[in-house]
């Protein structure tokens, strides 16, 4: 039986990595799309990495660029996939208000292009296309829990472009027949999220300071609340929606909600650390209550997180909170993870990154400048 063919965009970030490992798995030939950067991007994919000089490679990547629409067709051209995921995105909804243009082209227009590139080449009826759709969608909230059939009301550039990439998705399906899909994930988390989404600032932070490396860290509204699961259980459904027999959107989440400042909580806890929270907004406070870790130390009272308004964005989706009941009924999906596992994994990782750097520091290894 001939192997089936996915491409990934967006193969270098945390959705990419881990559903190029669940494709591979199940037999796929894999062709993911990075971008030229002047330091390797390849981390979390390094893994899995094949040697171009051996036979029977199944895992191939491409330079290329959603603001490119030339190299799309001509990588879509070449690999005739039976599935692309279009994964790629300016994924930040902070930084969009620093970078709205370049998001939208990214983030709206890279979606039309691939779109298009699969109409120009002829490719409707071959190809799948999963879009990766978002609950920032939802922004300000016109019900609870999100469904399928809530109304948008997107707030921030990040969240305006994907709801154009979502309804353009939509319409190439409508106007064209081509299976395209828009999954509406919720936050989905690892040990391998960026640095700079909240959770695994969060982690790292904890991780540190657990450790000696760091005394305290800043994050901006602890009021929020997102529906966070785990990208391992996400990458299965985005997988799922392509197998279904009707093209259709999907809502992914956990259907629990939980603040920033409990998520803080919760990975202190994991280190044995109770934390008490005082002050409004601004100057609100996190202090060590109590400590029950001989491995972990930290002083009771010690201050260990603070609110800087940098962290404030201009407008805020205060509250997301998503029902996937049509995804586990009509598609069977079963998360395999909760919070507490998702906490766990995320803290048991940084807990063992951090652990190397508390060694080299030990050793009196310093990392000197290039110019030294
Ligand atoms: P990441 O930020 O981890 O990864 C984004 C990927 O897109 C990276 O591989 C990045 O490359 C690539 N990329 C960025 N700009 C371009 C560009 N112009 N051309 C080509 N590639 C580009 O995001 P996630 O893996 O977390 O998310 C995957 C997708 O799902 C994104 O579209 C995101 O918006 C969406 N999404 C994510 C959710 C989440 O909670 N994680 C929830 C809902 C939707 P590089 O590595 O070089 O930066
Ligand atoms: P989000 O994720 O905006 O939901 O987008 P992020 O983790 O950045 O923010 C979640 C909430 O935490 C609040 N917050 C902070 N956020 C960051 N990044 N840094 C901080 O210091 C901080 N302090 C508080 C934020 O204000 C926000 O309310 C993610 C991305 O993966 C998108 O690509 C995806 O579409 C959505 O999730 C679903």
């Amino acid at each position: 039986m001939n192997k089936k063919t996915a491409l990934i965009t967006g193969v270098t970030g945390q959705d990419g990595a881990y559903l190029s490992e669940f494709l591979l798995k199940k037999g796929y030939v894999v062709h993911g799309i990075k971008r030229r950067s002047s330091m390797f991007n390849t981390d979390r994919i390094d893994h899995l990495y094949q040697d171009p000089h051996v036979e029977n490679q199944n895992f191939f990547l491409h330079y290329g660029d959603l603001t490119d629409s030339t190299n799309l067709t001509r990588i879509i051209q070449e690999v005739q996939p039976d599935e692309i995921y279009n994964l790629a995105a300016m994924s930040h909804v902070q930084v969009s208000f620093e970078m709205p243009e370049y998001t939208a082209n990214c983030d709206a227009l890279g979606t039309l292009r691939i779109l298009e590139a699969i109409r120009l080449l002829g490719m409707e009826k071959k190809t799948r296309i999963y879009q990766a759709s978002t609950s920032e969608l939802y922004g300000k909230v016109q019900e609870i829990p999100q469904t399928e059939t809530t109304p948008f009301y997107p707030r921030s550039p990040y969240a305006v472009a994907k709801m154009y990439a979502y309804w353009i998705t939509v319409n190439y399906r409508e106007a064209y027949g081509i299976y395209a899909c828009n999954g509406i994930l919720f936050n989905h988390e690892s040990p391998i999220r960026g640095e700079t989404f909240v959770t695994r600032k969060i982690t790292r932070a904890t991780s540190k300071i657990a450790l000696g490396l760091q005394d305290k860290f800043y994050l901006g509204n602890l009021d929020a609340k997102r529906d966070w699961g785990h990208a391992k259980d996400y990458v299965r459904m985005m997988w799922m929606i392509l197998q279904a027999d009707q093209p259709e959107d999907w809502v992914i989440a956990t259907g629990k909600t939980t603040s920033v400042r409990d998520f803080v909580k919760m990975s202190f806890a994991h280190i044995g650390v109770e934390l008490t929270f005082e002050g409004k907004n601004e100057n609100e406070r996190g202090y060590v209550k109590s400590c029950n870790n001989p491995l972990y130390q930290l002083e009771i009272g010690k201050e260990v997180v603070a609110v800087d308004p940098k962290y404030f964005r201009p407008t805020e989706v205060d509250l997301l909170i998503g029902d996937a009941t049509k995804a586990k009924e009509k598609l069977g999906w079963v998360p395999q993870y909760n919070l507490e596992n998702l906490v766990e994994d995320m803290m048991t990782s940084d807990l063992k990154l951090m652990e190397k750097q508390q060694y080299l520091k030990e050793g009196g290894y310093k990392i000197k400048n290039y110019f030294e």
